[in-house]
């Protein structure tokens, strides 16, 4: 049994986050930190938000309900790019000019790969993002990329809306740039920056159309010392590219830049690329337009995602599923018969 003596001043507020951390806490309580932007209640939320308890759920979702009103204001921006491209250290980059430089509130949800392989280091983003992870404007979630879509975890959307109520100005997600993650981040974010290496391989390092076509704004990293005449290289053989492309329902066409996340050359530009886009957005109704698509997403996804949950979880099906799996092993039963058997009995 632990005992932790109460300190003279109640008011301590180490001796309040202690207690939080030990006990569960309401969903009055949970709602009343996160608008109070209390962050130790904001990263318990979250928690509570990926759990796949149906507890949790429940209350997880009681507390996004009562949170939404005070969700939207927030810019949200993804950053893809393959693996190794600068993504981590341009948002250290990034994020600190506009914590310093703006004096803006920012939330850095990234998806450390890492994480996949060693089951659970968060660590790794965390020194890459030195300044950023001690700025008091700044709130990092790094974020086990275990679950599906190459690392956009199930709960990246209701993740973002929580930062938002506790009054987070400006959301940046990080994804890699493998699989489905690109569209799912995409699919909750308003600006959407791919950030591209110069003289990699081919002129177009086997980048699929479809990203540079869903990107707002490319830009190429690492143009500092003898890199720089190479990054300039590429992006006018990408300026060319893209201009062979179709205006995006938007109608902002998507501009190339090149920057250093170390020599913070090109940084500032893009940060004010970045409010150009939200200007532009912003009057066309492009934005407002993007946001009523992606909630309908929205929608659809948690429909999939809980029926899979509901169906995984059921205990009938549990045991069903492990004499079906035995007897399409053993080729008892074929794999579509044996589906529809589990499904029927659902
Ligand atoms: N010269 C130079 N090197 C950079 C720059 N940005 C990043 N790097 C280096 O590139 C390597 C990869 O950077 P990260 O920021 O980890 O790349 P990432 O895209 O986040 O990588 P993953 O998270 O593994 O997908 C590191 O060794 C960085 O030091 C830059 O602007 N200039
Ligand atoms: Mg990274």
């Amino acid at each position: 049994m632990l005992y932790i003596a109460p300190p003279k001043n109640r008011e301590n507020k180490f001796y309040t986050h202690l207690l939080m951390a030990i006990r569960r806490l309401s969903v009055q309580e949970y709602i009343d930190g996160i608008l109070a932007g209390d962050r130790v209640v904001l990263s318990r939320a979250i928690t509570l938000v990926e759990s796949r308890l149906e507890a949790d759920r429940l209350a997880a979702n009681q507390v996004l309900h009562a949170i939404l009103p005070h969700t939207g204001r927030a810019k949200r921006i993804g950053i893809t790019g393959v693996p190794g491209v600068g993504k981590s250290t341009f948002i250290e980059s990034f994020g600190s000019y506009i914590t310093q430089q703006k004096g803006l509130k920012l939330a850095v949800l990234a998806i450390d790969p890492s994480s996949q392989r060693t089951k659970g280091s968060i660590m790794g983003d965390k020194t890459r993002m030195e300044s950023l992870s001690h700025d008091p404007k700044a709130y990092i979630r790094p974020s086990p990329s275990g679950d599906s879509l190459g690392g956009i975890t199930r709960k990246t959307r209701e993740t973002m809306l929580l930062c938002e109520a506790a009054g987070f100005d400006i959301i940046l997600i990080e994804t890699v740039g493998v699989g489905q993650s690109e569209t799912a981040v995409r699919s909750m974010t308003d600006f959407f920056l791919l950030l591209m290496l110069a003289g990699a391989g081919d002129n177009l390092q086997g980048m699929k159309r479809g990203i540079m076509e869903m990107a707002d704004a490319l830009t190429i990293t690492k143009a500092d010392g003898s890199n720089v005449q190479k990054a300039l290289n590429a992006k006018i053989e990408y300026e060319n590219a893209i201009h062979l492309f179709p205006l995006p329902p938007s109608g902002w066409a998507t501009p190339v830049s090149t920057c250093s996340s170390m020599t913070q050359e090109g940084i500032p530009e893009l940060w004010q690329l970045t409010e150009k886009y939200f200007d532009f957005a912003t009057q066309k109704g492009w934005l407002q337009k993007q946001r009523q698509e992606q909630n309908k997403e929205w929608l659809h996804e948690t429909i999939k995602q809980t029926l899979l949950d509901r169906f995984y979880e059921n205990p009938t099906i549990k045991q069903a599923l492990a004499v079906c799996e035995n007897a399409v092993e053993n080729g008892q039963q074929d794999a579509v018969s044996a589906a529809y058997e589990l499904l029927n009995k659902f």
